[in-house]
């Protein structure tokens, strides 16, 4: 059964990176991945793109042919491609039955919020198997901001109510927060979004005029008790392992490596009986389902790691990298020292 992201989120809101970054991230752990790119102005595509809206349609093509603007060009764009859906079912499916795919929507938010195309492409994948999950990312200097936290949440239940699908809000950039300030609150306030009525006070000093106003959203908001967020560090390889976590309980992904496939670099292989390397149905579910444990999967940790103790934990994870560079130089030194001792076979014989 195939799996997949509809990535989506407004423009800068670093969509492609985190393709890009997972799709690394998933190479390297064995666990198969494709980028589609669904995003027809997207002109500098840093991934391996394995499907690419712009074989079928260009924006460029559009504004010119139908005198549109980039805006209106981007919504015929995804009209024509679900028009033409059999053109991307075709390529999907020659992705294999076991495919992992990350769509990279355009960061047009009508897309995701109003306008029914992505909505339609969305039923129609589903209909040929696809287990989706909608990623929505939100740049995170949207907290530092009473006024701008309130329609961040907006967005994300505008989103999560229009497409309809296993949903997981993202705070992304969160190794920039530490740059806008010190915020109100701990991250976890921000991310469990659990009382917004300590934004009363907040509100009412940015904007006294629509403190009513604001109060009614918070209210609203609360009313629905859906939205919540994940938090972000792209290159972070500890955050990107608690998204892939996080998401692959939203979709119901269990990953199985194949028996054949080796131990992804710089972890410790343990299955040396052949009863431990077999996948055993029970545990595979039960840690699935079961609470999340690992470095960056409480927001306290990211707390301390992003805001708390930034510089700190920077200046250590820089020791590390020096570390880790050094041993793997000392490591070839001492292969090559070995090569030129012992040569090959060939060469004493000539
Ligand atoms: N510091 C930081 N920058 C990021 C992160 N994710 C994306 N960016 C930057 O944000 C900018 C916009 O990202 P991009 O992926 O093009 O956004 P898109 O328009 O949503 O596809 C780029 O300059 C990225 O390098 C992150 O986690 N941390
Ligand atoms: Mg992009």
């Amino acid at each position: 059964m195939p799996f997949g992201e509809i990535v989506c989120g407004s423009p800068g809101s670093g969509k492609s990176t985190y393709c890009y970054g997972k799709h690394q991230l998933f190479t390297a752990l064995s666990r198969p991945i494709s980028v589609v790119n669904l995003d027809p102005a997207n002109e500098s595509i840093t991934y391996p793109c394995a499907i690419d809206i712009s074989s079928l349609i260009t924006l460029q093509d559009v504004m010119d042919e139908h005198g549109l603007g980039p805006n209106g060009g981007l919504l015929y764009c995804m009209e024509y491609l679900e028009a033409n859906f059999d053109w991307l079912e075709e390529r999907l499916k020659a992705l294999g039955k076991d495919a992992y795919v990350l769509f990279d929507l355009p960061g047009q938010v009508e897309l995701s919020t109003n306008h029914d195309s992505v909505k339609n492409i969305v039923a129609k994948m589903t209909k040929i198997g696809f287990r989706l999950a909608a990623v929505h990312l939100c740049d995170a200097h949207y907290v530092t901001d009473a006024p701008k936290y309130i329609s961040v949440l907006l967005l994300s239940l505008r989103t999560m109510l229009h497409l309809e699908l296993p949903h997981v809000n993202v705070l992304s950039k969160i190794d920039l927060i530490s740059q806008y300030g010190d915020l109100d609150f701990n991250l976890d306030f921000y991310t469990e979004v659990q009382d917004l009525s300590y934004l009363e006070n907040a509100l009412s000093t940015s904007a006294p005029r629509f403190s009513a106003l604001n109060m009614a959203m918070i209210s609203l908001i609360e009313d629905y008790s859906l939205v919540s967020f994940e938090t972000l560090a792209v290159e972070d390889k500890n955050s990107m392992l608690h998204l892939a976590r996080a998401i692959d309980r939203a979709t119901g992904y269990v990953f199985v490596p194949p028996p054949d496939s080796n131990a992804p670099p710089g972890t410790v292989d343990t299955s040396d009986s052949s009863a431990s390397a077999r996948s055993n149905a029970y545990s595979l579910f039960s840690s699935a389902l079961g609470p999340m444990r690992g470095p960056a999967d409480d927001v306290r940790d990211v707390q301390e790691r992003w805001v708390d103790a930034k510089e700190q934990w920077d200046a250590h994870e820089k020791k590390q990298w020096r570390q880790e560079g050094e041993i793997i130089r000392d490591e070839a030194a001492r292969a090559s020292n070995i090569r030129e001792r012992n040569p090959p076979e060939d060469v004493h014989m000539a």
